[in-house]
């Protein structure tokens, strides 16, 4: 028999006992039925059938009801606790993936998109949408932010005076730390285009960068132990005029440092402070791409 990929998914998923696809479901609730706006009506002649239903629809099936005694299947699309007393059902949450990798292990078909996941598992932090790169092995979990876009800055002179915030889509401060803590690689790419604007200036700090929990951090690529004041070229030692940054050579002309930032316990980059930009010859461009991280 030749079978294709999908198939044999298929087959291995159909394989799972009931007892293994119950380790799927985060709660069961006897005696309960959900109340919901948007609700998905089929009928199973067992549990484990509404289950597998649920299963195979993921997108639109984050819970269930079931009814024994004539086999209603409800397929709900939300984790829904607004519930009610009704003898005659059971309400099942199904258990939320702890990652991109894990959808992929655990789901029939899981192609790039958004998806929830809940790094920290049952409790702490509640689950929260993500963008899954499915391509890449394993998946990547990206989180956007608000400031996705380069942005110019010109008209702030005094050092650290403009604050890129960053405000990350949907996601609380302690889902981002959850997420980083749970992944066993984190990332963040960050750009400065400069035009006679420091990063360092004989030693002061025009700009720096703060973590979640406010720390203020002066490394703009690596993970801050080899070097904790400077950029990318200081890693290579490759600086511009053997500053600690490019852009601190302050000579009339464009320059660039850029650099992926990888100490998972300080990211992501809550906001980037900068400085030296109030005169007419001074420009700066900063970019600052998604928190991407690996299980
Ligand atoms: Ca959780």
């Amino acid at each position: 028999m030749v079978c294709h990929a999908t198939e044999l998914l298929l087959f291995c998923f159909l394989c799972q006992t009931f007892g293994q696809r119950l380790n799927n479901v985060y709660k069961k609730t006897q005696g309960i039925r959900a109340q919901s706006t948007n609700v998905n009506l089929f009928h199973s002649p067992t549990l484990e059938d509404c289950l597998i239903h649920c299963e195979l629809n993921s997108a639109t099936c984050k819970s269930l009801n079931f009814k024994e005694s004539d086999g209603t299947c409800e397929a709900l699309p939300g984790h829904n606790e607004a519930t009610s007393v009704d003898s005659d059902w059971v309400f099942l949450i199904l258990q939320a993936k702890s990652s991109c990798a894990d959808w992929k292990n655990k789901q029939l078909q899981s192609p790039s998109g958004t998806y929830i996941v809940d790094p920290d598992g049952p409790g702490g932090v509640t689950p929260f949408p993500v963008e899954c790169d499915m391509a890449t092995t394993p998946p990547t979990v990206r989180v956007n932010h608000n400031q996705i876009t380069r942005k110019h800055i010109v008209g702030y002179e005094d050092p650290n005076f403009y604050e890129h915030q960053l405000v990350y889509n949907g996601v609380t401060n302690p889902q981002l730390r959850a997420l980083a803590t749970a992944s066993s690689t984190c990332r963040q790419y960050v750009k400065k285009e400069c035009y006679n604007a420091c990063t360092f200036y004989y030693g002061t700090k025009c700009d720096f960068w703060t973590t979640l929990e406010g720390e203020q951090l002066e490394y703009w690529a690596g993970n801050g132990t080899t070097v904790t004041r400077g950029c990318a070229c200081a890693l290579s030692d490759t600086c511009a005029l053997g500053e600690p940054c490019n852009c601190d050579a302050n000579d009339n002309r464009w320059r660039t440092d850029e650099g992926y930032l990888t100490a998972k316990e300080h990211l992501p980059i809550s906001a980037v402070m900068i400085g030296d930009t109030g005169k007419s010859v001074e420009q700066v461009y900063i970019t600052v791409g998604p928190l991407e991280c690996t299980p």
